[in-house]
């Protein structure tokens, strides 16, 4: 007893820290934590997160529009490509990502970890932005793969994660830009080859995006090794998200009594049977499904046009519909329909696709399509259309 060292000061243990810390840095030694590689990193990750920001915003307006917005319904696949740029391009970030990190991670774990307050900041802010970023990808990825095994609200937090992900990201290229343009700039010396290192993480990224993009673009779809859903795949050859025994639907939906209400703000208000509808006249539109998820696939959907039903109940031509399905629960289960999208002649209150009545899983008897909006807000099951 008596001759073990007392515990240390707290230089010592920082001292002891600071060892091991450069230990592990120095364990994986690689030429490639290379200031230039991470430079043209760097760039390609700024190019793909603020793609993914803008492409994200997108999306979550159409889904939430304040009342001054409007979006167009036309292009009628201009959601899908948004989307499938956001959901493909997102995974394919994925391997810039982390040859972005392993190329620079020893220098996170440098020691002291920090100089100065300023010093502090900037760190932190880096933090901040590779925590987000990490958070960002890894939700979006568990999202599309339907595993939700966090307990937080996906939409919710990869909504408000991507402002801190893009204020941080702004601050960190502002920081960054003169030192990263004077690196790329510079005709390196040592003659390390780079450039097979950087093309092996852009092809790695071009395959993740080249063996997912079939999930939207069909003519690919065979190549869609990678996605969840594939265009093509399910009842009446498109995929189901919520089947109807999911959604607690497989009686009512089936009941003959099923009518659909047209009330609200109308004049007259509707109770159309299914053969009412039949019977008036059908159009026949080719039409997406573009889910948040990535996935798009069209079908031919036959059926009325909405506005045909909500001008016969004489609703305000300004009106915002809320459409309402059989489901009793659940975050899908309404929907909103502004006056250009209801006024767009190829939306359908469908009642067939691709030439048969609607399968009970794409929402028998009456489901919603319209043209450039999400899947979410393509309203299975219908039962009421109320004018707000
Ligand atoms: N009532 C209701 N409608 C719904 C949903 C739902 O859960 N409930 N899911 C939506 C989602 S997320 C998508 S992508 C599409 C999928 O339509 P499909 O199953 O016909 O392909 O339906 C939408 N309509
Ligand atoms: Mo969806």
């Amino acid at each position: 007893m008596g001759d073990r060292p007392r515990a240390g000061s707290v230089r010592q243990v920082n001292d002891q820290v600071g060892h091991l810390v450069t230990a592990a840095g120095s364990r994986f030694t690689s030429r490639f934590h290379d200031e230039r590689i991470a430079a043209w990193l760097g760039m390609a990750l700024g190019v793909s997160f603020g793609t993914a920001f803008i492409t994200g915003l997108i999306s979550h307006f159409m889904q939430y529009p304040p009342d001054w917005l409007h979006w167009p319904s036309r292009p009628v696949n201009l959601y899908r490509v948004t989307q499938g740029v956001h959901v493909i391009g997102g995974l394919a970030t994925v391997p810039l990502l982390l040859a972005k990190l392993w190329t620079v991670y020893p220098k996170l774990l440098q020691w002291p970890p920090f100089r100065s307050a300023a010093h502090a900041v900037e760190r932190g802010l880096i933090l901040l932005l590779i925590g987000g970023a990490l958070f960002q990808l890894v939700t979006g990825v568990l999202d599309i793969a339907y595993w939700y095994p966090f307990p937080f609200f996906f939409t919710v937090a990869h909504y408000w994660t991507a402002y801190v992900v893009f204020g941080a990201l702004i601050i960190h290229i502002a920081n960054e830009w003169a030192k990263a343009r004077r690196t790329v700039m510079r005709k390196p010396e040592d003659g390390l080859d780079r450039r097979s290192f950087l093309l092996s993480v852009f092809a790695a990224s071009g395959a993740v995006a080249l063996f997912t993009v079939g999930e939207a673009v069909s003519p690919l779809a065979r190549l869609a090794l990678l996605a969840p859903r594939r265009p093509g795949v399910g009842p009446q050859r498109l995929p189901v998200n919520r089947t109807a025994l999911e959604a607690g639907v497989t009686q009512t939906a089936r009941d003959p009594g099923w009518r659909l209400q047209v009330t609200g703000s109308v004049r007259r208000e509707l109770s159309l049977s299914l053969a009412q509808l039949r019977a008036m006249p059908q159009h026949t539109v080719r039409l997406p499904i573009t889910c948040v998820e990535g996935w798009s696939a069209s079908g031919d959907w036959t059926g009325v046009r909405m506005r045909d039903v909500l001008t016969r109940a004489e609703a305000p031509a300004d009106a915002r519909i809320r459409a309402v399905s059989l489901q009793g629960g659940g975050a899908y289960r309404t929907s909103e329909v502004d006056p250009r999208h209801w006024h767009d002649p190829d939306t359908l209150l469908a009642l067939s696709l691709n030439g048969e009545p609607l399968d009970l899983d794409h929402g028998f008897p009456c489901r919603l399509i319209a043209p450039d909006r999400p899947g979410v807000l393509q309203t299975k099951w219908l039962t009421t259309l109320v004018a707000e």
